[in-house]
């Protein structure tokens, strides 16, 4: 039986099964991941744009990535993947998508039960008063309207606690699912990273690259979401 085929069982004998998903599920929707080849952080120091000391000493270059990643973003849409995780969930094969993209595929594509573990760079705030503000206004480097502080997206930055309730409801999903799939990632950064190891349910990584987890997986398939997606789909 070829690995696809034991992954498609797998997920008919799973009454609890659980996807996360990294910047790879959306690579195929045109949007660039981080740390592969083509990703964000080879040309640019995640230090200096995505951490709260970019955003209090280095706000020029903060908002100037963010505003063009939220630009990227308009040009693009969720793919066949997203859909079928979401087709999953209607039908009863997959309980949660928890992910670390912030780009809100997996909702526009259906998926109805989504932990944004970074948040979501589809909302603004004010850094200051909390607000929630206009998206036109930190495209357009405006103060916030109410107190004038510094703008930002609602994303999760180096060195802040992730959201408690997405968390919160992540683990305890992951604790108790019979499998976890996780697409799309290279599990480097923390406590995302964390989370396959906490399940004592199957675990298989669908990555179009090796991680440094991998030999923790049962089932190991590289190539692409999308892809292998459709493929377990058939
Ligand atoms: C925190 C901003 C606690 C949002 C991001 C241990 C425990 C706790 C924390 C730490 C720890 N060790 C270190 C830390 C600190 C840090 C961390 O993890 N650093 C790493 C780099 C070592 N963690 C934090 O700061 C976190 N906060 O823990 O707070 C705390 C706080 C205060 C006081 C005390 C304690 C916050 C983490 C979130 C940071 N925010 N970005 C944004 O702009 O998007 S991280 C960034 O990386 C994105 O969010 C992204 O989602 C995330 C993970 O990356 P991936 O999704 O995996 O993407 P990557 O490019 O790496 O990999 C993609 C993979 O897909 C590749 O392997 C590629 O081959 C593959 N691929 C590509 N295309 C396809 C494909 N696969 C299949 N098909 C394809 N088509």
């Amino acid at each position: 039986m070829s690995e696809i085929q034991t992954l498609a069982r797998w997920i008919k004998e799973s009454s609890f099964t659980v996807a996360l998903t990294g910047a790879g599920m959306s690579t195929e929707s045109g949007i660039p991941d981080f740390r592969s080849q083509s990703g964000w952080w080879n040309n640019i120091d995640p230090a200096t744009v995505a951490t709260v000391e970019a955003l209090e000493e280095n706000y020029e270059l903060f908002q100037q990535f963010y505003a063009s990643r939220m630009q990227g973003l308009r040009a693009c849409t969720p793919h066949r993947g997203h859909a079928i995780l979401a087709e999953w969930e209607q039908r009863g094969f997959l309980h949660s998508v928890a992910t670390q993209n912030v780009d809100g595929f997996h909702q526009q594509a259906g998926s109805r039960n989504v932990y944004e573990l970074h948040g979501s760079i589809r909302t603004v705030r004010c850094s200051t008063c909390d607000d929630q503000t206009e998206l036109e206004d930190f495209l357009a480097g405006k103060a916030c309207p109410h107190c004038k502080g510094r703008l930002r997206p609602d994303v999760v930055l180096f060195g802040e606690m992730l959201p408690q309730e997405p968390w919160q409801r992540a683990l305890a999903d992951i604790r108790s699912a019979e499998l976890v799939i996780v697409i799309g990632t290279s599990l480097q950064v923390y406590p995302v990273a964390q989370l396959p190891l906490m399940t004592q349910g199957r675990v298989a990584i669908l990555n179009y690259e090796p991680t440094a987890q991998d030999d923790h997986f049962e089932l190991v398939i590289h190539g692409k979401a999308g892809e292998l997606l459709q493929q377990i789909n058939s």
